[in-house]
């Protein structure tokens, strides 16, 4: 949950009177929707693997748009001990964020739509060769039922999408993100009573894909250098700062 104090606007649709839904609804199902397809699409074609450290792949398609470098990116990573709401959770609640994003200057919730997506605007540290980026996004978290046995399905989408409390003030540019983290827990040797269920007896299997547009002109090589280097360095801090945090905490299933 959000702490009041951080949230700037709440909706002005009134989600009670609208069985829950909100402006952005129908955009957030699609979206979505979209993930749970592509996720199930697989690497072997036109992927090139740019980066491998123990369970983590990171891979990556070389495209650009207009001349600015767009690459789909797509990594996998097993992760022991945490499940796929405590890594879903912590990846989308704001006050753990600056705890282990290191590519941000600053994050804040503008809105709450509903109890499960708000709207972020973040500025980005200047780490690309250019003028410094901003992003405004709305940030889903959902919980997907398979069967009654397994494991349900947990996941993050972030959406940029424009907002009143977020016009775009140039020089500053713009990320245009569609990203996503789905998680799934697997249990090894579960036990007859699920309350013994220990952490040395869970793992989580991540996928984290992102078509991320730089909002405009940046050199292709240090682009590509920068994102080969940061999405590594993200996942593995990222998935670190959950195992610690979560070491000594009942399980979240
Ligand atoms: O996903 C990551 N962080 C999210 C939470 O802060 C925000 C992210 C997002 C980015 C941009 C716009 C909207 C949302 O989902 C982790 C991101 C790691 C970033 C590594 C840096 C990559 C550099 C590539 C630059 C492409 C322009």
């Amino acid at each position: 949950t959000v702490p009041v104090s951080t949230i700037v606007s709440k909706s002005n649709d009134d989600n009670s009177e609208n069985n829950g839904k909100h402006r952005l609804t129908d955009d957030v199902e699609r979206i979505v929707q979209e993930h749970l397809q592509y996720v199930r699409e697989d690497v072997s074609n036109g992927w090139d693997l740019i980066h491998q450290d123990g369970e983590m792949k990171v891979y990556r398609r070389e495209v650009e748009e207009n001349g600015i470098v767009v690459d789909p990116l797509k990594c996998f990573h097993t992760i022991k001990g945490v499940t796929g709401h405590e890594i879903c959770r912590y990846f989308w609640e704001f006050q753990y964020r600056m705890e282990w994003e290191t590519t941000l200057d600053s994050t804040k919730i503008i809105e709450a739509l509903d109890p499960d997506t708000v709207i972020f605007f973040q500025l980005h540290k200047r780490v690309w060769p250019a003028a410094q980026r901003d992003s405004c996004f709305w940030s889903h978290i959902r919980c997907i039922s398979n069967s009654d046995e397994d494991q349900p399905t947990w996941l993050v989408v972030n959406y940029t999408t424009p907002h009143p409390l977020a016009p775009i003030k140039s020089p500053q540019v713009r990320l245009v993100a569609n990203v996503a983290l789905i998680c799934e827990t697997i249990i090894s040797e579960p036990p007859l009573n699920p309350k013994d269920i220990k952490r040395e007896n869970i793992q989580c299997k991540l996928t984290y894909v992102a078509f991320v547009n730089p909002g405009g002109w940046v050199p292709s090589a240090a682009l590509r250098g920068v994102a080969k280097r940061e999405y590594p360095r993200f996942l593995k801090r990222f998935t670190s700062y959950v195992v610690e945090q979560t070491r000594n905490k009942p399980i979240l299933f």
